[in-house]
């Protein structure tokens, strides 16, 4: 059975056990639904900026109020869920700098005409005290990743289930322009702190990957306008003598008289990178915008949100509905209980999906790495590319069931070799393990 039939199933039946636990019943639905991922942190982390980032829109006000649920919708729309009472509608304004309600008490949800919102629906949580059990990832926001920082990742780690499958969630090291006081090269910077975290085994036991980010530029770069760009490529044109100075301090930038509004959009850190990537041939809007997008850390955490959470959707929309029932069943011990529980236990240890997940993230960060070929391989096999079986095969033509019967032993043999001792390194063996372990189950959907 599949991970999603499984965790479904055993969900029907907790549901059966206990009518009156409501939390489950919701829990049916959101299958149904696009992937939840939670933005999360302070407020003042980026939270706001990072979901506009995302939508590539100003949807998202700046500050931090309520939960605000970004979904698709056919046209801007707002409506509330006040606690313990009916939703109602409310009305909305758009306005150049994003929709406009009134306030609300309790959850807020924004329908949003957009593509990226088809796949996920965003939650802006506000900071302190918001549940994530609503969510199926969550995006977590900090500047900076000292133990204090990390303790909300930790707390979404107090169950069995959570510690198991360490799955869903990203850390994002927010406002990278801001790091070594904002020179033009804090975005290289924080890219070398984000792998420094990344090697620690503590912060790796607390989430799936971690990134850096200039939330600010990022969003900036996804609605860059023409006068901005032209503005820009104003600045980049003018003798260096002249912008230099006038870019190394805010004092100065607007003592010069060079436009405020552009600082207020893009940071100090933000108009130097675009101005240096202006002067170095990126001369359209399109391209600078890219190379913006590209150098604050967007392009790559998109990158991880399409395939390490949207394409594997299912995963984690079975590891919410495992969360919930263990939830359910906590403290809760009678022979119905008990038998649920270990059904339980068996799927996740069971589901090859949350292994492949963890091993796809790690590959790169591996002590001893894999020669590239094989390491690509390992990626491709765990579903890094796709989780189909052509795009696990690396099948670029149709190929029959018998010929990708034929790819996957060869592969699992291979792999079966490194697992069994090929590698002299625990974690390369370990690695090569689950690997096999994604051959067998390819295998297993093709029938064999
Ligand atoms: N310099 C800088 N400022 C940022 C960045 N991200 C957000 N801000 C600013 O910090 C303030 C709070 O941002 P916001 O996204 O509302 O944070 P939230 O409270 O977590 O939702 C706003 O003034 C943003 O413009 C960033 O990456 N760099
Ligand atoms: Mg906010």
């Amino acid at each position: 059975m599949s991970l999603a039939s499984a965790a479904q199933a055993l969900l029907d039946d907790t549901v059966a056990a206990y009518p009156q636990v409501t939390s489950l019943r919701h829990q049916r639905h959101r299958w149904t639904e696009p992937l939840r991922v939670a933005v999360a942190g302070r407020a003042g982390s980026g939270k706001s900026t990072l979901v506009n980032a995302l939508v590539g829109d100003k949807v998202a006000p700046i500050g931090d109020g309520c939960t605000v649920w970004y979904q698709d919708g056919t046209s801007p729309r707002a409506t509330a869920y006040p606690p313990d009472l009916d939703p109602y509608e409310l009305p909305l304004t758009v306005t150049p700098d994003g929709p406009r309600t009134g306030q609300v008490d309790g959850d807020l949800v924004i329908h949003w005409p957009s593509r990226v919102l088809r796949q996920m629906t965003l939650l802006d949580t506000p900071s302190g005290g918001a549940t994530l059990d609503d969510a199926d990832a969550v995006l977590h926001l900090t500047p900076a990743a000292r133990p204090a920082d990390l303790a909300p990742l930790r707390d979404l780690q107090s169950s069995a289930v959570a510690r198991a499958t360490p799955v869903a969630t990203v850390l994002v090291l927010s406002r990278a322009d801001e790091i070594n006081g904002g020179r033009t090269d804090a975005f290289v910077t924080a890219r070398q702190i984000a792998r420094r975290h990344a090697r620690d085994p503590a912060v790796r036991d607390l989430c799936l990957r971690v990134h850096p980010l200039g939330g600010l530029a990022a969003a900036t770069a996804r609605t860059l306008t023409d006068v901005e760009f032209e503005t820009l490529a104003h600045l980049a044109a003018l003798p260096r003598t002249d912008t230099d100075g006038a870019l190394l301090s805010t004092d100065r930038y607007l003592a010069a008289g060079l436009p405020a509004e552009l600082l207020h959009r893009l940071g100090l850190p933000g108009v130097r990178l675009a101005v240096v990537l202006a002067r170095t041939g990126h001369d359209t809007r399109l391209t600078l915008a890219g190379e913006l997008a590209r150098r604050s850390g967007l392009t790559e955490l998109r990158d991880t949100i399409a395939h390490s959470l949207v394409a594997r959707t299912e995963a984690l929309k079975a590891r919410a509905t495992l969360l919930a029932v263990e939830s359910a069943l906590d403290g809760q011990w009678t022979p119905k209980t008990d038998a649920l529980r270990v059904r339980l236990g068996r799927i996740l240890a069971e589901a090859t999906e949350f292994r492949e997940m963890r091993l796809v993230a790690t590959l790169p960060e591996l002590p001893v790495r894999f020669p590239a070929e094989l390491e690509a391989e390992a990626h491709r096999l765990a579903g890094g590319d796709g989780t189909d079986i052509p795009a696990r095969l690396g099948l670029d033509e149709p190929t029959d069931a018998p010929g990708m019967r034929r790819h996957c032993d060869e592969a699992l043999l291979r792999w079966q070799v490194l697992a069994e001792g090929g590698v002299a390194d625990r974690r390369q063996r370990r690695a090569a393990t689950i690997v096999v372990e994604s051959c067998a189950a390819i295998l297993d959907r093709l029938g064999v």
